[in-house]
């Protein structure tokens, strides 16, 4: 009776080779768009589109997640969660396409229309090239899967039918020769297309780059020489960056206009042109992150070069109503904050073209981003301006806003300790403490250190560029030998202290002072 059971055990292989083959191909058709996208004018990465997409659709309140996508580091995450979602759904349709190929087929063209609508939010991507790309990518993904389905499926001769089932060795080493080719193949197509796609924006000889502005001096003692201690100008290349694009727009300098509507007396619309010819200013400004943690990274000193963003307003004429001015970027991001911020003659907001002497780097929003001494990113820095608008605070929120994140955010006052560093060993003896402390545009007056349960010590500040600006600051410390906790705290320029009350980032910025725990041998 043994010879008549059922081969129970026949289809297995042959079905984790075809969930293998669903991801094998799922990898090929994205890799496919990844390269299409670059190579077709016009068009953009489908995965970047879906990833978009998802950061869109978050629902509000997801507060955690929000936080978490302000970061560099997470939108790769986020990337890579697409990626793997889309490899399971493959293989599943893998599976499908062992008995039903016409199914799995129509699996990749419903995947396939998911990306083209994802791409046709893409404000810099057209339909028909979206359209092509993600054809491209729905054709590369069937043809795959047919190819490697058809080294799966069992050769059907009728007198070996049950025991083909089991894919003999050389057929198994084929198929994974065919995968691993294909995933091969894969892997250059999406790498090359990735880097076309990041390829930092080439401007033509004749671009308009920066107009003519004098260098804002340095003040003497505006930097301590304490080696190791955080400049007081960041380079560029170490600055912070922070947006919901994945890839930087990448904006043609000769097409971009900037409109200013809404309540105004008049519209405006400026070339790149128009405000390189304008008088241009400089100033030293320090823009910080509202996710930022206590003594985080994500803050930063520069030194912009651009025109009086109130000298633009007063072409439109602003509308005494106008309680709200709401940047808008190429890809349709936005942030919002209160006329009255931007009028106050004690602060310089301004439209930067320049960022330490240079254009702006595409990052950072070439050609042109908003400066707003005071005020968070997120309700005031626009990067890759496209439209200034006014309204009312009533009648508009900014992107974050309905994320959960504060209305009105005014950067708060805060201090960071760099040296020593946290968790590092340093010898007995004299010791550096030292760090930056910032509150724009209300400026720094005061600086103090707290070693374990001592007093509150006044620190040493470099004189302030401006109050828009943060200060280094130093205090030498005797150590002795054992583990110690350095607190500090700054008192902005109208003499309130800092608070120790500790409050997460989200919903109006972090507060609280930052400490490090050290250990002196
Ligand atoms: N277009 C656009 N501008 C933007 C953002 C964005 O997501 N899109 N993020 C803002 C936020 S949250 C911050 S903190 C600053 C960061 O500017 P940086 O990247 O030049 O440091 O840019 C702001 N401008
Ligand atoms: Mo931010």
């Amino acid at each position: 009776m043994q010879a008549s059971a059922p081969p129970t055990t026949a289809p297995r292989p042959s079905r984790r080779a075809a969930f293998l083959a669903g991801i094998v191909a799922a990898c090929a058709a994205l890799a496919a768009g990844e390269l299409a996208g670059a190579l077709v004018p016009g068009a953009s990465s489908l995965v970047i589109a879906i990833g978009d997409l998802v950061i869109a659709l978050q629902p509000p309140g997801a507060k955690e997640l929000v936080v978490a996508l302000f970061g560099t580091w997470d939108k790769l995450a986020l990337e890579i969660g697409i990626a793997l979602a889309a490899a399971l759904i493959a293989g599943g349709l893998g599976i499908l396409g062992l008995r039903r190929p016409v199914a799995a087929a129509a699996g990749f063209l419903i995947a396939g229309a998911v990306g083209f609508l994802a791409a046709l939010r893409q404000p810099l991507t057209e339909p028909v090239p979206a359209l092509i790309v993600s054809l491209i990518a729905i054709v590369t993904g069937i043809a795959v899967l047919r190819l490697l389905l058809a080294l799966v499926r069992p050769r059907t001769r009728p007198a070996e039918e049950t025991a083909a089932a089991a894919m003999p060795d050389w057929e198994r080493r084929r198929f994974l020769l065919a995968s691993g080719g294909a995933l091969a193949a894969s892997a250059v197509a999406a790498g090359v297309g990735r880097s076309l796609l990041a390829r930092p924006a080439v401007l033509p000889p004749s671009a308009p780059g920066l107009p003519p502005a004098v260098a804002e001096a340095l003040p003497p003692g505006a930097a301590l020489e304490v080696p190791g201690i955080t400049p007081i100008v960041v380079p560029t290349a170490d600055f912070y960056r922070i947006d919901t694009a994945l890839i930087s727009p990448r904006v043609d300098p000769a097409t971009w206009t900037l409109r200013i509507h809404g309540m105004v007396e008049r519209e405006v619309t400026l070339t790149l042109d128009d405000l390189v010819a304008m008088p241009a200013f400089d100033q030293h400004v320090t823009i910080a992150c509202v996710s930022n943690e206590v003594g985080g990274r994500l803050v930063g000193n520069a030194r912009w070069t651009g025109v009086d963003l109130r000298e633009v307003l007063a072409m439109a004429g602003v509308r005494p109503e106008a309680t709200q001015l709401v940047g808008r970027s190429v890809d349709r991001w936005t942030a919002g904050f209160p006329t009255a911020w931007a009028m106050d003659p004690a602060r310089r907001p301004m439209i930067a073209l320049g960022m330490n002497g240079e254009p702006l780097p595409q990052d950072h929003g070439y050609p042109a981003r908003l400066i707003i001494p005071g005020l968070y990113g997120y309700v005031s820095a626009t990067k890759w301006l496209s439209e200034i608008e006014l309204t009312t605070l009533e009648a508009f929120d900014g992107y974050w806003v309905p994320l959960g994140w504060a209305k009105e955010a005014p950067i708060l006052t805060q201090a960071r300790i760099d040296l020593p560093r946290r968790g590092e060993t340093v010898p007995a003896g004299t010791v550096a403490i030292a760090g930056v402390a910032w509150a724009p545009d209300r400026g720094i007056s005061a600086v103090e250190v707290r070693v374990d349960d001592g007093p509150w010590l006044p620190a040493v500040i470099s004189e302030p560029i401006s109050r828009a600006t943060w200060v280094q600051w130093h205090l030498p410390w005797e150590a002795a030998q054992g583990e110690h906790t350095i607190a500090v705290r700054a008192t902005d320029g109208e003499g309130v202290v800092q608070t120790d009350e500790q409050t997460p980032p989200a919903p109006d910025g972090a507060r609280g002072h930052h400490e490090v725990r050290v250990s002196v041998a």
